[in-house]
């Protein structure tokens, strides 16, 4: 499925995308590894633990109020990913080290929330949840993974259709109707903060304002009720013996540009508080940009990922995208009967190989003319994603363990961990040797550091 082209005569060159051809320039980074996977679309793979995810939270959502969108191309513009939403020209999340770009206006997007405008702009329905693969630039271990699935969700209520324009009297209304639940729920941040989550004046009352925040909370904390239900049911099959501790959430002030206020939710986890979900009340510039002026909402984007991971228990992201038996098989049947949900039963693990490699970076001084890396744009995402493409999901996590500046020549060092370990099968030394001096390779000729 990977073709990239270069045209002998004009030197323009494209790539292919979903069956649709992009002209590419010197903005484009999208790795073949990466390119390869986007048809996989496991969002929608029939009993595949982030579709069933998917399904769980829509049962929260349902129709007709809520519509739900899930093939949307993953290719958007500059402007549907970070412009219509109000992200600023120097955003860092617009930089080449973060973000998978096609060329300078075209990207794979980083997050459903690109989406939101046309949605709106659709006015299809009261609400929406779109399901879909995003795209980023990170980290390597076994919770990130270049690709992940988001959800979005918004609820709108428009003005022009309710008595008297009453939006906060027709918004308590529609809470009223909602299903109760009865978890301890932590909020201690006031309804506004004048910095930094401002009630949007001139557009709501805080009343409005006010409703549409209760509206969002209380649909959150059912969408977390199902989900830790579905979880704790599937913990008491695989252990009767399990212990079952009460659900705690809490709500977290937070920032987007497309929303304010805005919040994130964390649930109680394992000892831990786990960030699950970002929202707020949607910017009314989007829904006046949208062609939507009298209409206003909340938006919600969650990993369909992160949380299938705690559903399933499944204890590496890489596992995801396995297309073994052992894994697949273990959630037969469940996409057409949810309550049959089952912990995944990891299969052996197989051993580890550590290797390290330490480089010099290229000296700032050396890199007149050169588009290679050298100590002032060099960036660890650049390390994390030649890493992934030359030695692809048998890595199961990069770090950085050792950095230092020569006092001297000011050169600057760095010694990364590679940790080879494949979830199907045990490695041989050869094979990781070669696939450890490919990394190698790769990096003197991508970066020209030099190694050590
Ligand atoms: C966003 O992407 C916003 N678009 C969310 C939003 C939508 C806010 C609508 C307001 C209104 P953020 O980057 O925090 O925000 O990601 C949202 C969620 O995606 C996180 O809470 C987390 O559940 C998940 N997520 C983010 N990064 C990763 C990752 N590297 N791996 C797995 N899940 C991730
Ligand atoms: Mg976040």
């Amino acid at each position: 499925p990977y073709q990239h082209r270069t045209n002998a005569t004009t030197a323009e060159t494209e790539t292919k995308v979903n069956g649709s051809t992009y002209k590419t320039d010197s903005w484009f980074n999208a790795p073949p590894n990466i390119i390869e996977k986007i048809p996989r679309r496991l969002h929608l793979q029939k009993d595949h633990p982030v579709s069933i995810t998917r399904q769980i939270i829509e049962s929260v959502f349902p129709a007709p109020t809520y519509e739900y969108h899930n093939d949307f191309n993953p290719v958007v513009t500059t402007h549907q990913n970070f412009d219509s939403l109000g992200f600023p020209k120097d955003h860092p999340g617009r930089a080449k080290s973060d973000t998978y770009y096609i060329n300078s206006d075209t990207l794979l997007r980083t997050h459903t929330s690109a989406h939101q405008a046309e949605t709106f702009r659709a006015n299809l329905s009261d609400g929406y949840l779109i399901s879909a693969d995003v795209y980023r630039r990170d980290e390597v271990d076994r919770s990130h993974y270049p690709i992940f699935h988001q959800m979005e969700g918004a609820r709108s209520w428009d003005r022009a259709e309710v008595p008297n324009g009453d939006i906060a009297a027709a918004v308590w209304s529609d809470i009223e109707k909602l299903p109760k639940h009865h978890i301890e729920v932590q909020d201690p941040n006031p309804p506004f903060h004048q910095e930094r989550n401002p009630l949007q004046e001139g557009h709501h009352s805080a009343a409005e304002a006010e409703a549409v925040a209760a509206h969002l909370k209380k649909s959150l904390e059912l969408m977390v009720v199902e989900i830790f239900t579905r979880a704790k049911a599937a913990a008491k099959k695989a252990d009767p013996g399990f212990v079952d501790e009460p659900l705690q959430v809490r709500w977290v002030e937070a920032y987007f540009p497309f929303t304010s206020p805005s919040w994130e939710l964390e649930v109680y986890y394992n000892g831990d508080w786990l960030e699950v979900l970002g929202s707020g009340v949607v910017k009314q510039d989007l829904y006046i940009n949208a062609g939507v002026p009298s209409q206003l909402g909340w938006a919600f984007g969650i990993g369909l990922d992160r949380i299938a991971m705690l559903l399933f228990q499944i204890p590496d992201i890489r596992l995801f995208w396995s297309q073994d038996e052992r894994f697949l098989s273990q959630f037969r049947g469940v996409s057409d009967n949810l309550d049959s949900l089952r912990r995944f039963v990891p299969f052996s693990r197989h051993p580890g190989c550590y290797k390290d490699v330490s480089f010099w970076l290229k000296s700032t001084s050396a890199a007149g003319g050169s588009t290679k890396a050298n100590a002032h744009d060099f960036h660890a995402n650049d390390v994390m994603e030649i890493v992934r493409g030359v030695a692809g999901d048998v890595v199961e996590d990069v770090k950085l363990v050792d950095s230092f500046t020569h006092p001297k020549t000011g050169r600057k060092s760095m010694c990364y961990r590679i940790n080879y370990r494949s979830l199907e099968r045990t490695l041989t030394n050869t094979e990781t040797n070669d696939l450890h001096d490919a990394v190698n390779t790769a990096l003197v000729q991508r970066l020209g550091v030099e190694i050590r």
